[in-house]
């Protein structure tokens, strides 16, 4: 490894900013040599990650999570803790708005010494962002950060995507009449760790209590994650900082109940198990793409598969024997 990395990882270490963000830039970075430093920077700071507390918040466009964020974050750098708070856009829109957003909805936590925001960049392409997100959060860790909130950007993938990747995942909910419970799919339910209806402040405190209700009795119904948890439902507000105490209580006690039954962990092995098996396959097809040779008779191929020529089995077998071969 180079003198460079070697300082930068120290400095990482230390917890200086600079070099954090310099560090997950560098991590952001789909070039070759960058991804081989990357490759080293992590390795060497392994040992100092993994202590913290990793929180996906997900929910519709507007339903308030920087805004959620901003305040439990102030509220738990008051108590001694130093948070960070990356967002995932899984899609390849370009989420433009959301990121400029999010600066002036963090104003607090943007500027605060013990936070670190980390918007994701606009306009990345091919889901490699929630790749690097993974990489990021463990930069944060070994810079000493032990909570790391993770808020998605764009709608679709990203709440499976952040799940797989947190430790806990927050769902937040507006206020809303109930029959269709938001036609919200039952998998992103099952997939809530706890259930957030935000936005219970002025006209809306007698629906959200009422939302609240319907959500608990549907929660019933669904399968939990973990056998020793039973996704709490509750209400806060974040513009009025209301809630929010509480529902730190039940993430101190989700953490607390799942490491003493080791579930917590055996997640994270889990999910770093899957995350290489992702990263392989992602590499792999990245290579074979790249190969002359294949790129030179994919056209014809895929032609013939989109013309019911050649059926789509026989087509990828083709290729991955050119692949073989090369
Ligand atoms: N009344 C009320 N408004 C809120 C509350 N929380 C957020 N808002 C407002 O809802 C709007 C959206 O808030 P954001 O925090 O940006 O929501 P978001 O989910 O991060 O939005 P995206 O990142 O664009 O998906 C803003 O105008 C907030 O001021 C709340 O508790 N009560
Ligand atoms: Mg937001």
């Amino acid at each position: 490894m180079t003198q460079a990395r070697k300082t930068l990882a120290d400095q990482v270490r230390q917890g200086d900013r600079r070099a954090l963000a310099k560090a997950i830039t560098l991590a952001e970075s789909t070039r070759d040599d960058h991804r081989q430093q990357t490759a080293e920077l992590l390795e060497t700071l392994i040992p100092d990650a993994g202590n913290s507390i990793r929180i996906g918040i997900s929910g519709a466009p507007g339903v308030g999570k920087s805004t959620f964020i901003e305040v439990l974050g102030s509220h738990l750098i008051k108590l001694g803790h130093s948070v960070a708070v990356l967002a995932v856009d899984p899609s390849s829109a370009v989420t433009g708005g959301s990121i400029l957003g999010d600066k002036t909805r963090m104003e607090t936590l943007a500027f605060a010494e013990k936070a670190f925001v980390r918007p994701s960049p606009a306009g990345s392409t091919l889901g490699g962002v929630a790749r690097r997100t993974r990489e990021s959060m463990l930069l944060c860790e070994a810079a000493g950060f032990d909570i790391i909130l993770v808020e998605t950007v764009g709608v679709g993938q990203s709440e499976t995507t952040v799940a797989d990747m947190t430790d806990m995942f927050l769902l937040l909910l507006l206020p809303a009449g109930g029959d269709e419970l938001q036609g919200i799919k039952r998998g992103i339910m099952e997939l809530a760790d706890l259930i957030l209806v935000n936005k219970a402040d002025g006209d809306q405190v007698a629906l959200a209590a009422r939302t609240m209700g319907d959500y608990r009795s549907a929660v019933q119904f669904l399968a939990s994650r973990f056998d020793d948890w039973q996704t709490p439902v509750m209400s806060c507000s974040s513009i009025n900082d209301e809630g929010i105490v509480e529902v730190w209580g039940q993430v101190d006690a989700f953490k607390k109940i799942l490491s003493e039954t080791g579930q917590l962990q055996q997640r994270r092995a889990e999910q770093a198990k899957a995350w290489m098996w992702s990263e392989m396959t992602e590499s792999l097809v990245a290579d074979l793409k790249a190969d002359e040779r294949i790129r030179s008779l994919v056209p014809d191929i895929e032609s013939a598969v989109l013309a019911g020529e050649l059926p789509a089995t026989v087509a990828a077998q083709r290729v991955l024997n050119l692949y073989k071969d090369r």
